[in-house]
């Protein structure tokens, strides 16, 4: 089964059913599932009359907006691959993910512009055309494309994500991987076409794209997409009995959380579904005042860009605050020790998943590929999620204890120390750099970087420095001077006896 399947059936079921509400301030535009496809099968047409063939890359660099829809449902129609692109990212991630994924069309906004200006003197060979969706009316009036039938095992999405190494590999994600997501979901969480989800995630991650949109529109269900997160406007519309799920990190939950601290009206959500967490530790006082604020039990879940989503607290059953629940309908997870033997239950270690879920390497990679996964006795490979992990012997729940790769994550967004030491050491004067994490209470964690320079400096230069070269949320939020980092025998950095 394809992406395509999923959705065609969605839609015969009731092509006038709403499929898209765009919140623009105080405008609001509707599309029902047939307006929604007649569209998508025009820019399809489009965009296969100029040129784009079945397997080729489109990267998109497109804030939340109904074109965002629309152009990911033409790129699949036409068996293409979408290549979403974080619109925090700048020169150095957007010319690394541009240069390794080699897309036929790069797809933006009109207010990227400025910003994409500043690879004009990048070497992009490859990238044929630049869409802009203010414009698209060069793809209207193509013929219809052949019908093009993806298989379960073709490329629907090149999703990237940070590495050991500091740059960040593209996950290859077929439509059979996102199948399995998808229809893993649909059961797991009882939806149903008369859902509505209030989307406020960003639709260039998995959370967003996969768990948000694809999910609801394979159900039939109605997405209310605002442009981003605003916690004023999200409160009106689940307040408002408009809608019956929402998606979130944990830091939209905090900022629900502060903002209801300071009004007296109540705040309450029993007639909501659904509320669910992901993408980072949700704290467990977090889930608590959630609870006691609305008197919704927030659902917590978890999931890779690489796998889609694992495992996932109850719909009907107890969500235990600090767990992830259990694997969900087709995907097995175990816990291992340092030798990828599977430890006893209670006890730590690495969490090892497999499942139809679970992509099938990195593009252009087969070195870090084969790095990632392990084969056990009975042939099964198991992906290495890096993460560390037990499970209660009573319950079966997975809980998260941390990671054993270096990763920080801010507000959802993942930042691999090693990219930001690389980007520091190469301003005049750093001769050493350390970025490690420090909690947050409004970001779960925040990076911190430690340098060591043979010269004084400005602290600001260097922070606007980082700023011209990676994604504002990378930046790290403090920069100490020191005299030297500390260092073992063998001269490895002991970045925990950094003072944070
Ligand atoms: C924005 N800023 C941040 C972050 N976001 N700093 C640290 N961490 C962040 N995540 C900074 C900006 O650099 C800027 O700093 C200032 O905050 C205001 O920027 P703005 O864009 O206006 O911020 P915002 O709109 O308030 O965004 C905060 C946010 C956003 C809504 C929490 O970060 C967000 O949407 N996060 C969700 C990420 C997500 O969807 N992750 C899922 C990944 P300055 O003023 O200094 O320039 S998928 C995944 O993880 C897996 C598969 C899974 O399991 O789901
Ligand atoms: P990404 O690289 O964006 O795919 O992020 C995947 C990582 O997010 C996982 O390896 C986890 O470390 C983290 N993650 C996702 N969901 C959760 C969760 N519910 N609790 C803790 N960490 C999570």
């Amino acid at each position: 089964m394809n992406l395509l399947d999923l959705f065609a059936i969605a839609r015969a079921r009731d092509p006038g059913a709403p499929a898209l509400q765009w919140v623009d301030g105080e405008r609001e535009t509707e599309w029902s599932y047939g307006e929604l496809w007649d569209e998508v099968e025009v820019l399809a047409s489009g965009l296969a009359h100029q040129g784009l063939r079945p397997g080729d890359r489109v990267a998109c660099y497109l804030g939340n907006r109904p074109e965002f829809v629309l152009i990911y449902l033409a790129i699949l129609r036409a068996g293409a691959v979408m290549l979403p692109m974080n619109l925090a990212y700048r020169r150095r991630e957007l010319e690394h993910l541009l240069s390794d994924a080699q897309p036929r069309f790069l797809v933006t906004e009109e207010c990227q512009l400025p910003i994409l200006a500043e690879l004009a003197d990048s070497d992009l060979a490859g990238l044929k055309e630049l869409l802009v969706v203010e414009r698209l009316e060069s793809l209207r009036g193509a013929p219809r494309p052949p019908e093009s039938a993806p298989s379960g095992d073709d490329l629907a999405l090149l999703m990237y994500t940070s590495g050991t190494t500091g740059a960040s590999k593209g996950a290859r994600i077929t439509h059979g991987n996102v199948v399995a997501t998808v229809t893993a979901l649909l059961a797991a969480w009882d939806w149903s076409p008369s859902d509505r989800l209030l989307l406020t995630l960003p639709l260039f991650h998995t959370h967003g794209l996969v768990v948000g949109l694809t999910t609801a529109l394979a159900a039939g269900a109605t997405v209310r997409l605002h442009r981003k997160f605003e916690t004023e406007a999200v409160w009106a519309d689940l307040l408002s009995g408009e809608v019956d799920l929402f998606f979130g990190v944990p830091t939209l939950y905090q900022r629900l959380l502060d903002r209801a601290g300071t009004s007296p009206v109540p705040f309450d959500l029993s007639h909501l579904r659904l509320l669910c967490s992901g993408s980072a530790p949700l704290p467990a006082e977090t889930h608590q005042s959630i609870e006691e604020l609305t008197g919704q039990t927030i659902l917590e879940r978890y999931g890779m860009t690489e796998t889609g989503m694992n495992l996932s607290n109850p719909y009907a059953g107890a969500r235990i605050p600090g767990t992830v629940g259990k694997p969900l309908p087709g995907v097995s997870a175990r816990i291992v020790d340092a030798e990828d033997r599977e430890v006893p239950a209670g006890d730590q270690g690495e969490l090892q998943v497999r499942g139809p879920n679970v992509f099938e390497g990195y593009w252009n990679a087969p070195e870090k590929t084969a790095a990632s996964f392990v084969i056990d006795a009975t042939g099964h490979r198991w992906f290495r999620t890096g993460d560390l992990a037990c499970v209660d012997p009573t319950t079966g729940y997975f809980t998260l204890l941390g990671r054993s790769r270096e990763l920080i994550i801010s507000g959802g967004y993942n930042i691999y120390p090693r990219e930001i030491e690389e980007v520091l050491c190469t301003y005049p004067g750093i001769r050493a750099a350390a970025v490690v994490g420090r909690p947050s209470t409004e970001w779960g964690e925040v990076p911190v970087a430690f340098i060591v320079s043979d010269r004084s400096l400005a602290t600001d230069d260097l922070v606007a420095f980082c700023r011209s070269q990676i994604a504002a949320f990378k930046v790290p939020k403090e920069v100490r001077v020191i005299e030297a980092l500390p260092t073992n025998a063998l001269g490895k950095v002991q970045k925990h006896l950094l003072p944070t």
